[in-house]
């Protein structure tokens, strides 16, 4: 019987693992850390053994093939050994892929916009009524789906991570939204060997695929010369000209239309809740998705209207004496800042700051002269911020907690004003993560002001 090994305990180690028991492989478990105890009741569910505190290398060098949870990095000494042993490593992705018969798969990456582009295609599918799975980058993991759930469709966020493991796998429709530098620490400080990875997506796609692309991105036409397409491609832009035989969308005017093959649809982004240009993009890549998928352009229409933000991105946290305060907790990089940046119609009060990835601000500077009135830094080092932005914006404020930084950005805000948490920085120094940063954001508006 062909023996599995799972590496990590998390999200994407259970799920593979109970997929792999239910398939009938010798499968076990291996996590280097602490396995929380809703996972260990899964496996144990499943009677799958498991061992955690450390990775028991002759368990792990019997294996035929490891499937590595994506967090797990390919300088860790367990992933070496089996390397130089000569073990294949697959992703959850490429192992969940072999069992999903004939149904098929959307697939979305880029470096911003893959959850709010994923969850729109995700809503639009379920509307019209298919049975369509979400997960992958998102939610609960692939694997778990396929392994509890008989599905027609998956829609599937995928991490530059996930798509490193992927050799077989295809994507009957692929989404990439856009590529700007994020994960260096993973890549070798090398954006060509991240690059590398987000075009992974196009793997093993022949002609009835299609792969749905910003023409807009520089860097993604740099790429595509690279690699020989088969496929249809569905690019969609705001500044560059696109002309594909297959369909494509074009925004003018603040509209845009979105056509795939003779369906065509047509939506005027003041409809939409989602707001912003990179929302726009956002939503003709899921139209474009959507329409490849065989969803009434009409359907496509009403669906993506009436979709509210996800949560932590430019998500409305109330409006109060005139001010709109606003949670991007999720913008952890400087590309999606200036999107917020771009979309903000009101003065704005600043909140950023955090740790800091190596950002180079430049690219935020023309927007925060034109927009920003003060910039509140909240983080436990807030010096890089207040020397790129002195001499930029007319106010700048220094704080070390979301207490002190939220009271100081309630002072500075005037009725017209939007506050705007858009952090341009991981939340590792005062958070746990992004989602308590944003929680807590949106808890202090509701104590103090609602
Ligand atoms: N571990 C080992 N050995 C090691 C190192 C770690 O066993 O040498 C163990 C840890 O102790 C831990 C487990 O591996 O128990 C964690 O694995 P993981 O980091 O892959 O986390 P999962 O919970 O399995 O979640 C992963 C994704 N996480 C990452 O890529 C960091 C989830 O994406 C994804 O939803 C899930 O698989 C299902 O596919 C989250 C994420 O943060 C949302 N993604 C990054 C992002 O969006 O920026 C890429
Ligand atoms: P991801 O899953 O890739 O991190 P999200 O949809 O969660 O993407 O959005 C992350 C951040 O990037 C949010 O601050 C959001 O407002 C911003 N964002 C969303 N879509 C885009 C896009 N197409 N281009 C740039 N930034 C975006």
């Amino acid at each position: 019987m062909k023996r599995i090994v799972v590496l990590g305990g998390g999200i994407s180690g259970y799920g593979s693992a109970i997929l792999a028991k239910k398939k009938g492989f010798d499968v076990f478990l291996s996590d280097s850390g602490r396995i929380a105890d809703r996972y260990k009741a899964r496996l144990d569910e499943w009677a799958v053994p498991y061992e955690e505190g450390g990775h028991t290398e002759e368990r792990i060098l019997a294996a035929d093939e490891v499937v590595k949870s994506p967090g797990i990095p390919e300088k860790a000494p367990v992933v070496r050994r089996i390397r130089e042993a000569g073990i294949p490593i697959i992703s959850e992705i490429e192992f969940a892929g072999r069992y999903i018969g004939r149904a098929r798969t959307i697939c979305i990456t880029g470096s911003n916009g893959k959850t709010t582009t994923t969850s729109l295609i995700y809503r639009i599918l379920r509307d019209a009524g298919y049975n369509a799975a979400l997960g992958g980058n998102i939610g609960e993991s692939f694997a778990y789906s396929v392994a509890t759930g008989d599905y027609d469709w998956y829609v599937l966020e995928l991490s530059s991570f996930q798509l490193d493991g992927m050799y077989r796998f295809r994507a009957d429709v692929a989404v990439l939204t856009n590529i700007t530098p994020d994960h260096l620490d993973r890549y070798d400080y090398c954006f060509q060997n991240y690059a590398d990875s987000k075009m992974r997506i196009v793997r093993n796609q022949h002609s009835r695929c299609a792969f749905i692309y910003s023409a807009d991105d520089p860097v993604i036409a740099g790429q595509l010369p690279r690699h020989e397409l088969r496929m249809r491609e569905l690019p969609f832009a705001a500044r560059a000209a696109v002309a594909s035989g297959a369909g494509n969308a074009f925004l003018c005017d603040g509209r845009f239309t979105a056509t795939v093959g003779r369906a065509s649809v047509e939506i005027d982004t003041a409809q939409m809740k989602l707001k912003g240009l990179h929302n726009a993009y956002n939503a003709m890549a899921a139209a474009l998705a959507a329409l490849a998928a065989g969803v009434a352009p009409e359907q496509v229409r009403r669906s993506i209207c009436a979709f509210d933000p996800v949560e932590h991105r430019l998500e409305p946290a109330g409006e109060y004496g005139g001010v709109a305060w606003i949670n991007d907790s999720k913008a952890t990089n400087v590309d999606s800042v200036w999107y917020a940046l771009e979309s903000m119609t009101r003065p704005v009060v600043w909140i950023a700051g955090g740790t800091d990835k190596g950002n180079d601000y430049a690219p935020l500077k023309e927007f925060a002269r034109q927009k920003v009135r003060t910039l509140v830094c909240m983080g436990a080092d807030n010096a890089k911020l207040v020397a790129e932005f002195t001499g930029v914006v007319p106010q700048i404020v220094s704080t070390g907690s979301l207490d002190e930084a939220m009271r100081a950005a309630r002072d500075a805000a005037r009725p017209g004003d939007a506050v705007l948490l858009s952090p341009a920085c991981a939340s590792f120094d005062l958070f746990k993560n992004y989602e308590q940063r944003g929680e807590l954001f949106k808890q202090w508006v509701a104590e103090h002001l609602g």
